[in-house]
Order: C-alpha cells, then structure tokens, then sequence
C-alpha cells in the first residue's frame, strides 16, 4: 500500500511510521506534516533514507497541496494524526483547534473522495465520550459529549469521517484510544513534563487534588491497533483503544519521582485545569475480539523505560523546554 501518513513528525505518528517500516516493509509511506512546534523531524532521522519514506511539509488545510501529494504518489489510504493535540493549548487558543483538526480533516476526507482511495483512518481520542465518574467505561456506543475546546474538535472531525461513510461511502474507520506514554512525546503532557521536571530538579504540577484518572497505553501498543484498523478495519467501523491501566495523576508522579529519586517535597498542587475531566476508562472488546488486538506492554516496566529514554536523550528535549 502507498499511505499518506499525516502528521507523522509528531508523537505517535513518528513512532507509527517506525512501526509501519518494521511490520510492513513491502508499503510505501508519505509523511505529511506541517512541523509546528510538536512537529519534529528528529524523530525521524534513522529512517530519512529509507526508499519507502518521503517527507512533505505542509498543512492539511491547504487542499491544493493535498491533492498534488495524493494524485503525485498514487496514495492508497490516509491515516490522519495531524492534530493540534495539547488540551491546555485549546483552552487558551481554540480557533486552531478548529481549523486544523475540523477543517483539516474535512479536506483530508473531500481529497480521499475525490481519489477513490481504498482507506481513511482518522486516529481519534477517548475525550470525545467526555468525563466519567467512578465506574463503568466508554463503548464505541457512548454518546459523544466533548468538554474541552479540543475534544469538541476531535468529536467533530469524528462525525464529518461518519458522513463521508454515511453519504458517500467512503472505506473510513475512527480510532479512539487513551492516553499514550512512550519515546518522542512533546514534553508538555504529563508524563515527560514531569520526568523533564523532575531532571531540572524543579517542580512537578498536580493540577487541582491530583486525583484525576487516566488509562495509559504505551505508544507501541496504539501503533499495533492502528496497523490491524488500516490493515483489516471493517468499513464504517470505529474501535476503542485503551490500555485496562487507568492511574490518578498522583500515582503516576509518585512512580516518576521514585525512579528520580525524588521526595514529596517536588510535587507543586496548582490550579485546576479549566472544565477538567475527571476520569477516562475504556471498553476495547471490539478491536480485541474482532481483529485480536491487545496490549502486550506491563506499564510499568515501560514507564520505566521510557523514563530510562527521556535520561538518555535529554539533547532531544532540552531545546523545546
Ligand atoms: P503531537 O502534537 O505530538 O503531533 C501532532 C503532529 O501534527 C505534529 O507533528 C504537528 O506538526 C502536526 N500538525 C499539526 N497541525 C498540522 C497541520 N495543519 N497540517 C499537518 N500537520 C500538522 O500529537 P500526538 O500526541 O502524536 O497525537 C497524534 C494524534 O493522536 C492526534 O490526532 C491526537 O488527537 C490523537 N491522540 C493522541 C493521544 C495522546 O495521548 N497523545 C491519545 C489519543 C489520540
Ligand atoms: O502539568 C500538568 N499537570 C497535570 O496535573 C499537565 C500538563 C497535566 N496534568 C493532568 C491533566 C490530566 O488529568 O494530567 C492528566 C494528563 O494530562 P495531559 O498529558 O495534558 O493529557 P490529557 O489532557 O489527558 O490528553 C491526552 O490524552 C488524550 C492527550 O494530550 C490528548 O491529545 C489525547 O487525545
């Protein structure tokens, strides 16, 4: 397959790519990426000479260059992660949030229209379910009800890919997983803002009491359900990710400051994130039964590691704190 990899110089989809090369060295990959500041092509340089790789910089909302990229390469499929992904940045500034990941994704889907290509996977986020209280977990049934600028963006672009199934019959699957950890994350998120902290021996924030919950999923195990979804997806299906790992806030910072070394003392209790979602849990018996997905990474033993990665490549993050 030829695929259109759109933002692959960010987190998850730089791990993706490697992934891809790896798992399926007979497809031909196109990153796309704009190279905002969580772009960045570092992450990409063991791979910058691979014949299956090209790199093109642009954005997503620019149709004419999208459609040269596609008609140019003969693209077979799109799989979107160009995001602006950062929920404190969407508080503050949502307008980007909407024409990246709103009209950024319309675009992406009119040029896949057009084409005639044979797949479109939008890469999606649980925190379009919204917040949970203290039980139960988010089915791909669960109503859509975002609370952050940013996950209305998300929840948005979600039901545009459902129209270009609906209407047009477009081949798209929506991937929603939780949050991911691993090498390469921009260290504005929790965990490698916390491990880079905590190296500079300053303060690690808590917003409000701490004791909002997450589920983790290492990177890896996301990349995995990505490839069988684009591979083997069933047309028009959306499939929960997640890692059966749902952590408070304060337990992952106690985790990150014992492996540092650190006491208490480092933790800094700040103000609440404005409309902060109290707790994400997710259901992925579909993607399990239906395409025999799931995790393989103990979290933590790969949070160690990826703590063990942010200490050995300090000269990759130094510069974007
Ligand atoms: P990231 O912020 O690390 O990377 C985003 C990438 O998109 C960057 O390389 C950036 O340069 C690129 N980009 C931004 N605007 C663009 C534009 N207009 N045109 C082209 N490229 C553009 O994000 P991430 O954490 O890797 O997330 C990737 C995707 O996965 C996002 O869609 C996000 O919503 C989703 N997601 C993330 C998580 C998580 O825990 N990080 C969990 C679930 C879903
Ligand atoms: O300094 C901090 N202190 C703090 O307590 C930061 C940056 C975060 N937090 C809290 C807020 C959340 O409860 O930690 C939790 C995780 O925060 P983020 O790393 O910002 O992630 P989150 O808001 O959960 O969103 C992430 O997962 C879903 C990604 O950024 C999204 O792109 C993805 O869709």
């Amino acid at each position: 397959m030829k695929i259109l990899v759109t933002g692959g110089a960010g987190f998850i989809g730089s791990n993706f790519i490697h992934y891809l090369l790896r798992e399926h060295p007979e497809d031909q990959i196109i990153n796309f990426d704009l190279l905002t500041y969580a772009g960045n092509l570092a992450n990409l340089t063991d791979i910058e000479n691979n014949a299956n790789y090209t790199f093109v910089q642009g954005s997503i909302t620019d149709n004419r260059l999208i459609e040269q990229v596609i008609k140019e390469n003969s693209c077979d499929a799109i799989i979107n992660f160009a995001a602006e992904s950062h929920v404190d940045r969407s508080i503050l500034y949502p307008e980007i949030f909407v024409k990246t990941n709103v009209q950024g994704t319309a675009v992406l889907l009119h040029a896949a229209k057009k084409f005639g290509l044979k797949k479109y996977v939008q890469v999606s986020t649980d925190e379009v379910y919204g917040s949970l209280t203290t039980s139960g977990s988010f089915t791909e049934e669960t109503p859509l009800a975002p609370n952050s600028p940013y996950a209305a963006s998300k929840a948005s672009a979600d039901l545009l890919v459902r129209a270009y199934h609906q209407t047009y019959g477009l081949n798209v699957n929506v991937v929603r997983c939780s949050n991911n950890y691993g090498p390469f994350q921009y260290p504005e998120k929790l965990i490698p803002l916390l491990i880079t902290n905590g190296v500079d021996r300053r303060k690690l924030p808590l917003y409000g009491d701490g004791e909002n919950i997450r589920d983790w999923l290492y990177v890896l195990d996301h990349c995995c359900a990505l490839d069988l979804v684009l591979h083997r997806g069933e047309k028009g299906a959306v499939y929960n990710v997640g890692g059966h790992n749902e952590r408070t806030n304060n337990e992952i910072a106690t985790l990150i400051i014992a492996e540092l070394g650190l006491s208490k003392q480092s933790l800094k209790y700040v103000n609440d994130r404005l409309g902060h979602d109290r707790r994400y849990a997710m259901d992925a018996t579909k993607i399990e039964n239906e395409l025999g997905w799931h995790p393989i990474h103990d979290f933590e033993i790969s949070l160690k590691e990826t703590i063990r990665w942010y200490l050995k490549n300090e000269k990759w993050w130094r510069g974007l704190k």
